[in-house]
């Protein structure tokens, strides 16, 4: 969603304000290689568009898995504003009813909305997303649960790699990755027979702490840590085992 028109290479991507400044940071981080390459703005009409590396250019028949990360996929702000003014979302509402009829609360019937935190809250408790740490999102018919988890594999070597896995040790400065909580980021494994890759993408909720504090990734989260569990995801499980 977002994505508009591809010219020579690149993909335009509708303008987000905390992606954008995401990105920035992920181009001077040792992170760089394994995200597309961000190549700033460009406005065309009334609209604002991000630049980004097409990530399938030059493939011919490329097979595609979106991996969603983490524990949850809503930013604590959103829970916040559920407590207090959220707007109803009939639109929200209806995926979910659509999905399971019992799901909505005899309160949700009547209104016919909720807030946004409960269906994205939701979505997260009946996939993976909760107790995996991950959910797949997409997939294109053909890829073998075999070739999925060699590809976890591989990903899990390469932030390995760049030293995600054990930060304290490793690293002397500081990671986009290790100030951010990673909100709605998905792993994008993309293969095409003769070569495999994978890219961390979708940085539309992924915001520093204020205070440059650090997240540990591999922790459950209890409201106002902040901690996004990517690592559990990545680390502690395989598609093999994903429920979604
Ligand atoms: C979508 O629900 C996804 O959760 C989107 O997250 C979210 O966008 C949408 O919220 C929500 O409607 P479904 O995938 O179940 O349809 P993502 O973009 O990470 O896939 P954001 O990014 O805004 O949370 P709205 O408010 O954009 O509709
Ligand atoms: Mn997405």
């Amino acid at each position: 969603a977002g994505h508009q028109g591809i010219k020579g290479g690149e993909v335009l991507k509708l303008y987000s304000e905390v992606e954008a400044n995401c990105l920035d940071c992920l181009m001077r981080d040792p992170l760089r290689p394994f995200v597309p390459q961000y190549h700033g703005l460009v406005t065309r009409g009334e609209l604002c568009y991000i630049r980004l590396e097409d990530l399938l250019s030059g493939l011919k028949r490329p097979v595609i898995m979106d991996c969603k990360m983490g524990v949850r996929t809503y930013q604590e702000d959103e829970l916040v504003k559920a407590r207090v003014k959220a707007p109803l979302r009939s639109d929200m509402y209806q995926k979910m009813v659509k999905m399971d009829p019992s799901a909505p609360s005899a309160e949700e019937h009547a209104q016919r909305g909720v807030t946004k935190w409960r269906y994205l809250q939701w979505r997260d408790s009946i996939s993976s997303t909760s107790t995996l740490g991950f959910r797949i999102e997409g997939i294109m018919v053909g890829v073998k649960a075999r070739e999925g988890t060699a590809l976890f594999m591989f990903i899990k070597t390469i932030l390995e790699k760049v030293g995600i896995k054990k930060p304290s040790t490793t690293l002397t400065i500081p990671l986009c990755f290790l100030i951010d909580q990673v909100i709605g980021s998905s792993l994008l494994f993309v293969h095409d027979h003769s070569k495999a890759s994978v890219w961390m993408i979708d940085f539309g909720k992924t915001t520093p702490l204020p205070d440059s504090q650090e997240l540990r990734h591999n922790v459950p989260w209890s409201e106002g840590s902040r901690e996004d569990g990517y690592l559990i995801g990545l680390a502690d499980h395989l598609p093999c085992r994903c429920s979604y």
